[in-house]
């Protein structure tokens, strides 16, 4: 009678020891298949975080690449434009001759209108290059602030000039410069600033 009574503890005893056994094995199994999908993941995570940057670099040269392209298009725009209304491009500034006679003051006011303004004359390249248009010419010199201290247009003092043999001698009235003697490399005139004439306007070309 007591052997079967220890039989049975027995046997319990070893099953639920089976059991745990059991349980035990089928837990580290899903820890070491927990472990696997964890290293894939950080395989995956190191992946992604090198494309996610390749991407980023990538996103940075293309945004470059286009703003070159907008910048492009944009003076090429401007540069037709320019072209389309006769506009000469001349060291670093494109210039306009005007088809009919207006008074300085009126001649100005074109150019304004246009973006530009009157041509300031601060090279000897640019003396000669107004010189061998032969035209007689507005442009942006004047005295009628203070008589006898010439200012360009943009408020700067004339310092070099091309006054022809003499000129300026207009006094009060003739406070406006223009090309006359265009034959000879000292072409400036004053003349009164009513007078009617062609003029030359010159636009800065970007800074
Ligand atoms: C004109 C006029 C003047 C200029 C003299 C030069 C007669 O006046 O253009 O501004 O100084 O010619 O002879
Ligand atoms: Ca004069």
């Amino acid at each position: 009678m007591e052997t079967v009574i220890l039989h049975k503890l027995y046997d319990n005893g070893t099953s639920e020891r089976n059991q745990l056994q059991t349980s035990y094995n089928n837990l580290k199994t899903e820890q070491s298949q927990l472990q696997t999908s964890y290293n894939n993941l950080k395989t995956e995570q190191s992946q992604l975080q090198t494309r996610y940057n390749n991407l980023v670099e990538e996103k940075e040269q293309l945004q470059k690449r286009f703003d070159n392209l907008t910048t492009n298009s944009d003076n090429l725009q401007r540069k037709l434009q320019a072209y389309q209304q006769n506009w000469a491009a001349f060291n670093g500034s494109l210039f306009q001759v005007s088809s009919e006679k207006k008074s300085w003051q009126q001649s100005r006011q074109d150019c304004l209108q246009k973006g530009a303004d009157l041509m300031i004359i601060n090279s000897r390249g640019e003396q000669n290059f107004v010189n061998q248009l032969k035209m007689r010419l507005w442009i942006g010199l004047t005295d009628s602030e203070t008589e006898g201290t010439w200012k360009w247009v943009d408020g700067t003092r004339m310092t070099t000039s091309y006054w022809n043999s003499g000129e300026p001698n207009g006094g009060r009235n003739e406070n406006c410069g223009e090309i006359k003697t265009y034959d000879s490399e000292k072409s400036w005139n004053d003349e009164s600033c009513s007078n009617e004439k062609f003029w030359i306007c010159e636009k800065r070309v970007s800074p």
